[in-house]
This record gives structure tokens, sequence and C-alpha cells, in this order.
């Protein structure tokens, strides 16, 4: 990759008719002139910065400029400033669709029980199905409990793995599942579900006739409902948290190759109202394309809904994870609230609107959704699919919610020398989740309100995460001069085996995470920037893992970027 320059732009480029903005890092404090050279190196416009001061996040001063009055499309431009040159880009209106295919067959790449096609994926990305009970594999076709949880076993085949580990996690499976179904839900509202359709999607379902985001999203949903305790058995209707390996694999593990025991872990109320959530959910949206499935998604939910409410403080400890991840979480008030307003709008039913508005969630004010958050799920939900049985003025407070939390991440970015929707004490584990999802509602307010402020937020937020940041970073694989290509995973680890691939194009990195929560990070970033604690390293799981509920937010934003739209 080419060494970092002080010009910083979306590598990847910027859309004719969306923001084009750049960050400058200088300290001088008077306006630079920049200029913007088309393929050719000829002059295709310039002007003036605009001096910016100290940027606490990235530790840098900036200046700020702005080309966004130039109309023209082309690749290879540059943006100069005080003798310096960005790396090159291009302005198109077709900008984002390879990143909204690549970002969804990040999901095909992840899954599990099933062999991935060369033909599908890339002849070094294939290999034989993993965690089918085929030696030296031992899952997931008949998984048992931990000791003391069950007697029985399970067949918990499929799924997605949840990350650079081979997990599968219900708590994690939930949001990530939701967001992508959640995706065509809101294309189809804008009339662009084409995009996402049947053939679209380098996936063996193609053309089925359901559209190619469904059948990825299946492939989740089907094991979310093998992980539903069996009628007849204790607690049934509620969902196992998890399943993954009794001790944590080395680096690299190939899928089909991992010998340890795989375990369930017991049901927790969290997970049950992931389960209860996303197949309301799936009920709703794969009415059209598949009604038997819809039907028994439905029943799930339920199910499980009622297995929540008889069991509403069944907790998953922070200290269950030898093996894999945790996915604690001492607050469910949040998952049933989510659960119960896409039980809501699927149903109608007044139990579930009960339960939504004695919610205390119902008016507290939006907050940024993760794995262990999910209101605002249910919030989006409730504010975007036509004919939610609540009153009107309940339906606009809720959007009202929503709109404001845009506003307050706007103002966040126009604070900043990088135009980031998080604050300079964010950067966690999973930073550049938290820049997407609180992306995702820009993109729902600017679909609720039709400003373009808004959708110019959700578009600027795609620049952070592509290259105009603190490190002059793209943490999407195979997009941009220097994009990350050494994500934490145990079957992309060429880092580590140079006979294995790097992470596909299209997979995205945790990013920045100023807590330095692994020996790489605590050996390299000491001192660090919040927004510049992140390195490319393979050993860096607190900053540079892939995870599916990561995707699953930069694949909601690549669709809703790469949507033509005619201002
Ligand atoms: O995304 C999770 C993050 O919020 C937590 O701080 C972190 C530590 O518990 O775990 C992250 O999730 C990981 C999971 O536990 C195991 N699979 C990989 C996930 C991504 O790093």
């Amino acid at each position: 990759a080419p060494a970092d320059v002080p010009v910083r732009v979306n590598q990847l480029g910027y859309l004719p008719d969306g923001p084009k903005r750049a960050t400058v890092i200088s300290t001088a404090t008077t306006p630079l002139v920049w200029q913007l050279r088309d393929g050719s190196g000829a002059l295709a416009a310039s002007g003036s910065t605009t001096a910016r001061g100290a940027d606490r996040a990235s530790g840098q001063s900036t200046h700020l400029v702005d080309f966004g009055a130039y109309t023209g499309t082309g690749t290879g431009y540059t943006l100069v400033v005080d003798g310096r040159a960005s790396h090159p880009f291009d302005i198109s209106a077709s900008l984002y669709d390879g990143l909204r295919s690549d970002s969804m067959s990040f999901f095909y790449q992840q899954r599990s029980g099933i062999a991935i096609d060369a033909a599908l994926a890339g002849s070094a990305y294939a290999h034989p199905a993993g965690h089918l009970g085929v030696a030296p594999n031992k899952g997931d076709t008949s998984v048992p409990c931990q000791a003391g949880v069950c007697d029985y076993q399970l067949d918990v085949r499929g799924g997605w793995y949840d990350a650079g580990d081979q997990g599968k996690y219900v708590v994690n499976g939930g949001i990530a599942t939701w967001e992508i179904v959640n995706s065509f839900e809101r294309a189809r509202r804008s009339g662009a579900e084409a995009a996402l359709g049947d053939s679209t999607l380098r996936v063996p379902e193609r053309g089925n006739g359901v559209p190619d985001v469904l059948d990825e999203a299946r492939w989740e949903l089907d094991f979310l409902l093998r992980m539903q305790v069996p009628e007849g058995k204790p607690q049934a209707g509620m969902a196992f948290h998890k399943m993954h390996d009794t001790k944590w694999t080395a680096l690299p593990t190939r899928p089909e190759l991992d010998a340890e025991n795989r375990e369930l872990h017991k049901p927790s109320t969290a997970a049950t109202l992931n389960l209860a959530a996303t197949a309301a959910q799936a009920a709703r949206v794969y009415a059209p394309y598949d009604a038997a499935f819809a039907g028994r998604a439905l029943t799930a939910a339920k199910r499980a809904w009622a297995a929540a409410k008889a069991n509403p403080n069944v907790l998953a400890p922070a200290t269950d994870n030898t093996g894999g991840g945790a996915y604690e979480d001492a607050d469910v008030s949040d998952e049933f609230y989510w659960a119960a307003a896409e039980l809501l709008a699927t149903t109608g039913e007044s139990q579930y609107r009960d339960a939504v508005t004695s919610s205390p969630q119902h008016t507290k004010p939006v907050d940024g959704f993760w794995w262990g958050g999910t209101a605002s799920l249910g919030r989006i939900t409730l504010a975007t699919v036509p004919g939610v049985a609540l009153p009107a003025d309940d339906i606009t407070r809720v959007r009202g919610l929503l709109t404001s939390a845009a506003d307050t991440h706007l103002s966040t970015m126009s604070s900043q020398g990088y135009a980031v929707p998080i604050a300079a004490d964010a950067y966690v584990w999973g930073s550049n989740s938290s820049v997407a999802n609180n992306a995702m509602v820009l993109g729902v307010a600017y679909e609720l309100t039709g400003a373009q402020r808004y959708r110019t937020g959700a578009l600027e937020s795609l620049d952070y995460l592509l290259g105009r940041n603190a490190l002059d970073r793209s943490y999407v694989s195979g997009y941009g001069e220097r994009a990350s290509e050494n994500q934490h995973h145990r079957f992309w680890a060429h880092q580590n085996d140079a006979s294995l691939p790097h992470p596909p194009a299209g997979s995205f990195a945790g990013g920045p995470n100023a807590g330095l929560e692994d020996p790489i990070a605590k050996a390299q970033l000491t001192g660090c920037a919040p927004a510049a604690c992140y390195v490319d390293d393979i050993g860096s799981y607190s900053t540079n893992e892939v995870a599916i509920n990561w995707n699953a937010s930069l694949a909601w934003l690549a669709a809703f970027a790469a949507e033509r739209r005619s201002t």
C-alpha cells in the first residue's frame, strides 16, 4: 500500500449528486488553496480550505475542503493541497454498486454447514463445508449442552460464523439478520428492491425467484430457529444463547478442520427476544415470497415472546467467554421493546401494542444501537413500516425521536475535523459499526423527511469509513488505495499462512478502539489518539476483526448509497 498522505478523501470516491468533502492535515491558521485534478491531471476545480484547528479524536490539526460544486464524473481524480496530492478516486453514479454486492457476499463466505463454491466466491475462497459432523469436526448436527444445561442434543447446523471465530451466537445473529432484512424492506419502500433481488448476488440460491438478500438472511434465520428449545423440554420456546467451541481455536483454523467439541450454552432472555424480533420481522418480509416459511417464523416468534415473558430475567453472564464471546446482557428491556415492536408491526395484535406503549423504551431518546442495545431497531420499524397499529401522533413522536437523533449525529459530525457521527470518547470495540449504525439512523431520517442533509450525513459517514479519517485508511478490504487486508479471521489468514487468502473484498474491520484490548494493540498503539487506535494486523482482534453485525450495517449503507436518485 502507498504511504499515507495528508489530504484525506474517500478513497473509493464520491457520488455526482452527493457531498464532496475532504480533510487536510495542516497547522496553518489561514486558508490553503486546493485544486481538483481530473484523471489526465488537468485542473477541474479549485478553491480554498477552511482551517478547523485541533481535532480531539484524531489528535490532528485539520482543514476542510468542500468541492461539492463540482459536477463532473470520471476516474483518477486527485485533490492537491500545498503540493500534496490525495490518493486517486472516482466520481461516479455507480460508485457503490460493487460494495453493495461485496458487503453481502461476505455473508455467503461466512456460512457454516455448506461448501463455499469457487464459482461463487472465487477459487481462493472455496472450502469444504464446515461443522457438519464430518471428521475432524464434531458439530453442528448433534450438539450437546454444557454440563447441567440440558440432557439432549440439538441439530444447529448452518448459520453464519460470527466473525473471525467460528462461534454462532443468537445475540448478534439477531441484529445482523435484522439489518439485512431491514435493508431489503427499506429498499422495497423506496422502489429500489430490484437491486437486491433475485440473481443480484453470488449465492447458491440465485434464480429461485426469491430476492438474494432474503436468501442470504434465510441461511441465518434457519439457524436461529434451530436454536429454539423444543416443545416438551424445560424452558421450551426460549433460545439457547449461543454455541461454540469449548476452547478458543488457534489462528489459522480452517472451518472444516476445527476439531474442538462444540456446546450449547444455556438459554437467555436476550437470545429468546432476538429470535422473537427477527422471526417476527421475517414473517412480515418473507410473506410474499414464501408463505409457509413466514408462517413458521411467526409461530416461532410468538412462542419465543411467550417464553421470554415467562422467563423475563435469565441473563447471559460476562464470564462465559471461554472458546467464544460472552455477548452478555444485564438489561433486556430494549430487547423486549424491539421484539414487541416487530410483533406489533407484523400482527397488529393488542398484546404487542400494549407491550410497546408500556415499555420505558417507548419515550426514551434514540440511542446508538448495537448487539446489546436494540431498542432503536424497534423504533425504526415502528417509524417506517406502513400501517403499524399505533395512534398516528405516537408514530409521529417516534419519528421525531429518530430525526432528532439524526440531527445530533449531524452536529457531532460538523464539530470535528473528520466528519464522524461518534464523539471522541466513543472509539470502543467495533467503533466502525457505531459509525455505520448512526449513519443508518441518518438514512432513516432521510427516508422519513426527504431532507438532503440526512443523506449527506449518511454518505459522509461512508467517506470516513473509506479513507477520510485519522489514519488515511479504508476499513473495507478491496475498496481504496490503503484498505485493510489483514482482518482477524481463522480462514482468511494470509498474514499467518501464505497459502490462505486475505479477507475478500467487502470485509469490514471493527475499527479504532481506544481500549487497547488485545496484545498487539497494547504493544503497538500505546498513547494513540482515539481515532488512531487501530492496526491492520491479524492479531489485533480488538481493532481489526470482522463480524456479521458490522458487515450488516455496511451492507445496509452501501445499498442505501447505491440507490440512484434524481436530485
Ligand atoms: O462486538 C463485541 C464487542 O462489543 C465486545 O466488546 C467484545 C468483547 O466481549 O466482543 C465483540 O464480539 C466478538 C465476540 O465476542 C466473539 N466473536 C467476535 C466478535 C467481534 O470481535
